[in-house]
């Protein structure tokens, strides 16, 4: 049984026992569990708020932003913009970096979200969630720029998400294993419920959206077919099918009991490399699930690998249970 300890005294422990959570690093994951928290307030009014529907607006992808796209974004930025931690800001529904106004002192550190993914879940009552990436800004000079953010996944500094669904679970790594803390309302506070989470290595579970099965690259319609042959096909097993079109829920389902996540590139639109954002959703998702004992991998290379060259910049994503990943990655190969 996890000792039932708070986000604040497990982050108090990590740096006492690991010295990597720098004070700036512990506010800054502290400012962004509460902003969570708040945010959680607001998917949970639902209709009584006044928070469902759409905004109005266009986000950068050309998607219509949902209210609480808008109202999520905006309590990131208010909660992270005064504390000293931060240089800048990125996020999907930003076109641009967000700079810490003169204002208020910079930090080191450079924050990047998803404020709220699965948007088209939302007025269905269907798990959604917050993902959040954490780098260092690594040039000393005085200033940000877009730039800055442009750094592989694997230096991230700290990720995690918030998933609002029948619980609130706040999942984070700062780098040594996965730990899940649930909101306990009553106190208002995140309480630890499970730490070193480990993905089983295989899997009889795979996450895919099927509608698209005829724009698949050869190698995944190769993976899904030997899926759906089940016992009596190569795999010489039945497999079962999830798909719940928010990232937040099928990455927590697998980091709670195994399977494969799916979204790669189809020839819908060949340019594109995929329909994922790689800085907010793909890198921060891949560090949990790597500190978890999972791969992820864009079908050819590993994710956290790749260098970015622009702020909402796309990749195809695989993740999950690493000798289910590594099954699609080899089948990558053999084309
Ligand atoms: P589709 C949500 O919009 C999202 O970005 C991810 O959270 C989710 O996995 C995917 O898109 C769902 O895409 O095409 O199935 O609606």
């Amino acid at each position: 049984m996890t000792k039932r300890i708070s986000l604040t005294q497990y982050l108090v422990e990590q740096q006492r026992e690991h010295g990597h959570i720098p004070a700036q690093l512990r506010l800054l994951i502290e400012v962004v569990a509460r902003a969570c928290k708040r945010i959680a307030i607001s998917v949970n009014k639902g209709e009584l708020g006044d928070v469902l529907g759409s905004a109005g607006s266009e986000n950068v992808q050309g998607e219509v932003q949902k209210k609480l796209d808008v109202i999520s974004n905006e309590v990131l930025i208010e909660a992270n913009e005064w504390g000293g931690h931060l240089a800048a800001m990125a996020s999907e529904e930003m076109d641009s970096i967000h700079v810490v106004p003169n204002r208020y002192p910079q930090g080191e550190f450079l924050l990047l979200f998803d404020p709220l993914d699965g948007s088209s879940n939302i007025d269905v009552n269907v798990s959604i969630g917050t993902i959040f990436s954490v780098l260092r800004k690594v040039n000393n000079q005085r200033g940000v720029s877009e730039e800055d953010f442009l750094q592989p996944g694997k230096q991230q500094a700290a990720a995690g998400y918030c998933i609002y669904g029948p619980q609130t679970t706040l999942v984070l790594t700062v780098g040594d294993g996965v730990a899940m803390f649930t909101l306990d309302r009553e106190m208002g506070s995140w309480v630890l419920t499970q730490e070193n989470v480990q993905i089983p290595e295989d899997t009889k579970e795979f996450a895919i959206n099927m509608s698209n099965m005829r724009h698949w690259d050869a190698p995944v319609k190769r993976y899904i077919d030997e899926c759906l042959a089940g016992k009596e096909g190569p795999r010489g097993k039945d497999f079962n099918m999830r798909w719940v079109a928010s990232m937040v829920a099928d990455v927590h389902r697998i980091l709670t009991r195994g399977g494969i996540f799916m979204y790669p590139w189809d020839k819908r639109d060949p340019d594109k490399p995929g329909k994922l954002r790689l800085l907010y959703e793909a890198n921060p998702m891949g560090f949990v699930v790597e500190q978890a004992g999972g791969m992820v991998s864009n079908g050819r290379q590993r994710i956290m690998d790749i260098q970015p060259t622009k702020l909402h910049e796309r990749v195809s994503v695989i993740l999950g249970s690493k000798n289910e990943v590594q099954r699609v990655h080899d089948y990558h190969q053999d084309v």
